[in-house]
């Protein structure tokens, strides 16, 4: 429908080396609502292109400089052609011809001289589906997104953990770079939703969540919530040195939330142990082995009195 392309006012490329051609083609999609930008050949529509980025692109095949199909080929190798269709509209009819313009990445192809009515709907369903296709990835996008987010806390959760630490530990055993790994445990915390209810529970989980966030800031780090009321930290190209100073932030920041726990054995505020590991993945190294080894080290700073860290 007219309304539909004059609201939205899509933008149609039209590349034809014929200026009779592109003035009534003009004519007719002005006449349908959409704005116009034209061009004369493969390599003028290329420029328009990166300029524009138009809804749709109607080419014609023969042109001298460039033609339709090297036109097209060279516009697939742009990131902001993904969701631009090419619809091919020339007068070759061979079943060659037809081939290779869908072969080069044309969406749809029409013969000339065109049938105003095909046309019309042609460019219309071209532009729906792109715009279609764009929303879906969108949505896609967002989806991935929140299958590896923690609801309660808004840090990454344990699938997304994983994920991001099997990558990590992949792209450090490549580069022979260091890895840390720091898994923290909130101390006493039974206590404390005991105390105070399950409810608060879950606001102390998020203000530490929100409080390791603050610290853990350098691009490439991860907080992750690892189980209920335990912690994962990713620091990739980390020494012991590096990781070190991350932990000792952890408990203090934590310590200086000092969100009352009364009936903790430590300190009349929520306090958090830490463990860590640091290792250079070796070929034969085996990441379930470093998270164990993160694993034993907080068990110590459990076992050493809590509210503190050990490697
Ligand atoms: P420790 O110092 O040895 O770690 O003692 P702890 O009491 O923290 O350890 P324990 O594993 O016995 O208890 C963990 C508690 O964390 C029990 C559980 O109810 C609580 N918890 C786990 N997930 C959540 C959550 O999402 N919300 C709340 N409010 N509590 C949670
Ligand atoms: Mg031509
Ligand atoms: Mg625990
Ligand atoms: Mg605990």
């Amino acid at each position: 429908m007219k309304a539909d392309a004059q609201e939205s006012q899509s933008l149609v490329l039209i590349v034809d080396d014929e200026p009779f051609i592109r003035l009534i083609l003009r004519h007719f999609l002005e006449r349908e609502g959409y704005q116009i930008a034209e061009a004369q050949n493969g390599i003028e529509a290329i420029n328009v292109f990166n300029q524009l980025h138009p809804d749709i692109v109607l080419l014609d095949a023969m042109m001298p400089d460039m033609d339709g199909f090297e036109c097209c080929t060279q516009l697939q190798n742009f990131d902001s052609s993904k969701y631009t269709p090419v619809l091919m509209v020339t007068g070759l009819e061979d079943q060659e011809s037809v081939d290779r313009a869908f072969e080069v990445g044309a969406m749809d192809y029409v013969t000339k001289p065109v049938h105003w009515a095909v046309l019309r709907q042609r460019v219309k369903r071209l532009i729906e589906q792109s715009q279609l296709q764009q929303k879906l990835e969108a949505v896609n996008v967002e989806l991935q997104r929140l299958v590896t987010i923690d609801g309660l806390t808004q840090v990454a959760n344990r699938r997304g953990f994983e994920e991001y630490f099997n990558q990590e530990w992949q792209r450090m055993k490549r580069d022979k770079c260091p890895l840390s790994l720091i898994l923290c445990d909130v101390d006493f915390f039974k206590l404390y939703n005991d105390t105070y209810g399950h409810r608060i529970g879950d606001r102390c989980l998020q203000e530490i969540a929100k409080a390791l966030k603050d610290i853990i800031k350098r691009p490439g780090d991860l907080v992750a919530r690892y189980g209920g009321e335990e912690f994962a930290v990713i620091l990739p190209n980390t020494d012991t040195e590096g990781a070190t100073h991350v932990a000792n932030n952890i408990c203090h920041a934590v310590r200086t939330l000092a969100i009352p726990h009364k009936n903790s054995q430590v300190s009349p505020h929520v306090t958090i142990s830490a463990g860590f590991t640091t290792e250079i993945p070796e070929p034969d190294s085996n990441l379930e082995e470093m998270i164990y080894a993160a694993d034993r080290a907080l068990y110590q700073a459990k076992a050493a009195g809590r509210d503190r860290f050990v490697q």
